[in-house]
């Protein structure tokens, strides 16, 4: 089983006098000024889930854009801070980008454009000469910032996701004894889908600097090289999962990625966790009701429309659960200056509106609508308190929330829901498995969940709590240092 200490150890074994750097466009500590004083908070956001347990047991530096309000006024002259506050393990080196930049690279390129035409869930990408043309500024900053971070010394480099696919590229030319690695964490469609983008060779072009670049799912993998095959002359060798382009070599792999099992699992035990539990309970009117909960960063490849109309159906259908179970939605908005993450959030407005009109009664509305960002404890305590989630994703890479609910069912009684469409799915097979489209199969899903007899829960949440407490965060760290150290012996 990898831990924390393990990782530590493999670090220190493959890593030796190499520098360890992380590269983002999310930073994992955000300073802000709030009524005057600064607050440093971690943000919602799977990647940095995921990221810092290893930036802990690693240390190194992490380069990443510094976005709070009171990120200047707490970094040292070089653009620095030890984090985490209080008990520091690594080095954050914040990149600055001007409000116009972060438009058209942040909210513009990477997430009005990459992020849809990744995600297939019939949003359209939205293409725009100058956006991409600040992308690419933004990416030469960061590249600007690697490379002074590394200087002269050895250095492990790796990036992380679509919002810098031409970094890779940058610093292999400028610095070709870096070791450079990249991990995509969102889906890779199909090179019929991919083919839309008018950058398509550029992009493929700076990934293809990078040494090793690592999906979620070999599905993704094989979508990613039969791009590459369509869209560049470059060779391409199915067998050893490898793309050779203009002399160079870069292994493509699998990398499931995944929580902290055994962290998650103790704080869902802490005594902090009751009394929140019985809080919940009282302050939401719901002691007595069987619960369902979903929670996401709120996003239109999230399904939450379609798990709203899901529940609908499921009153509609069964009279007999009104006024015994409530769904909590919970979350937070994200990326509101994009205009498809505003209409998400306007149409999940109306639906629970709608829901709540149709079936309320003067003790009972049957959605309770959370939004917002709520404190670690509130929701360690709502996965508590569930007896079912819904994680109802139309496409993602591989979504976290369901291996957290697993990982905080310590009583074995909870059920999970699952969308067919997450990469989750593929290892998370006890869940009910449901497609977020088909309304009607879903609404017998929530059904089954409720009725599922206790011994059946018990036998699914135990197999699924076995297979995230193995494949845990450390060991997808773990295999791709170790793939990450195998280039450096070019094996
Ligand atoms: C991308 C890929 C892939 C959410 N709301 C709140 C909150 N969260 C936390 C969750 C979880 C994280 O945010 C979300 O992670 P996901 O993996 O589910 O989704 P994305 O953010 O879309 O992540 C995804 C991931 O990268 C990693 O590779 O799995 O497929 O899309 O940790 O718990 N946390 C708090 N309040 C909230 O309201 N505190």
């Amino acid at each position: 089983m990898w831990t924390r200490e393990a990782l530590h150890e493999l670090v220190v074994e493959k890593l030796r006098d190499y520098l360890f750097v992380v590269v983002s466009n999310r930073e994992p500590y955000v300073h802000s000024y709030v009524s005057g004083a600064i607050h440093c908070d971690m943000p919602p956001s799977g990647l940095t889930t995921a990221l810092d347990p290893i930036m802990r047991a690693c240390g190194g530096t992490w380069v990443a854009h510094g976005g709070g309000n009171a990120d200047r006024d707490t970094v040292d002259e070089n653009d620095r801070i030890r984090v985490p506050p209080g008990d520091p393990r690594y080095t954050l080196r914040r990149v600055w980008l001007s409000k116009e930049e972060e438009d058209a690279y942040y909210y513009g390129f990477s997430n009005d454009a990459l992020w849809p035409l990744c995600h297939i869930a019939y949003t359209r990408p939205t293409f725009n000469e100058a956006e991409w043309n600040v992308y690419r500024t933004v990416n030469e900053r960061f590249a600007n910032a690697v490379l002074e971070e590394v200087g002269t010394g050895k250095a492990f480099v790796f990036v992380q996701d679509y919002h810098l696919t031409l970094l890779p590229r940058l610093l292999r030319e400028a610095n070709p004894e870096l070791i450079i690695a990249q991990f995509w964490h969102i889906p890779w469609p199909n090179p019929e889908a991919f083919r839309v983008c008018p950058w398509q060779a550029e992009i493929l072009t700076g990934l293809l600097g990078n040494h090793l670049l690592g999906f979620h799912l070999r599905y993704h993998c094989n979508n990613f090289l039969d791009t590459v095959d369509r869209a560049l002359e470059a060779r391409v060798d199915r067998d050893r999962y490898e793309a050779i382009h203009g002399g160079e070599k870069t292994a493509i792999r699998p990398f499931p990625i995944s929580i902290d099992f055994e962290d998650v699992a103790r704080r869902a035990q802490d005594e902090a966790v009751q009394a929140e539990m019985e809080r919940l309970k009282l302050s939401l009117e719901i002691k007595g009701m069987l619960v369902g909960m979903g929670l996401d960063r709120i996003d239109y490849t999230k399904g939450i429309p379609d798990r709203l109309r899901a529940f609908d159906r499921f009153l509609e259908r069964y009279p007999h659960y009104r006024n015994k179970v409530v769904f909590i939605q919970t979350g937070v908005p994200s990326r509101v200056h994009v205009p498809a993450y505003r209409r998400i959030n306007d149409e999940i407005d109306s639906l629970i509106e709608e829901v709540n009109w149709k079936y309320e009664t003067e003790h009972w509305r049957p959605i309770i609508d959370l939004r917002g960002p709520l404190p670690p404890l509130t929701v360690m305590a709502l996965r508590r308190l569930a007896d079912f989630a819904i994680v109802s994703s139309l496409h993602d890479g591989m979504n976290l929330v369901a291996k957290e609910y697993v990982a905080s069912s310590v009583d074995e009684r909870g059920v999970l829901i699952l969308s067919l469409f997450t990469g989750a799915a593929r290892e998370l097979t006890d869940a009910i498995l449901v497609n977020p489209y088909a309304t009607d199969y879903f609404a017998e899903a929530i059904r089954a969940a409720l009725e599922m007899p206790l011994e059946e829960k018990q036998r699914r949440m135990r197999r699924m709590r076995a297979i995230v407490q193995e494949n845990n965060i450390y060991k997808w760290a773990a295999d791709i240092v170790t793939e990450m150290a195998k280039v450096e012996f070019g094996a």
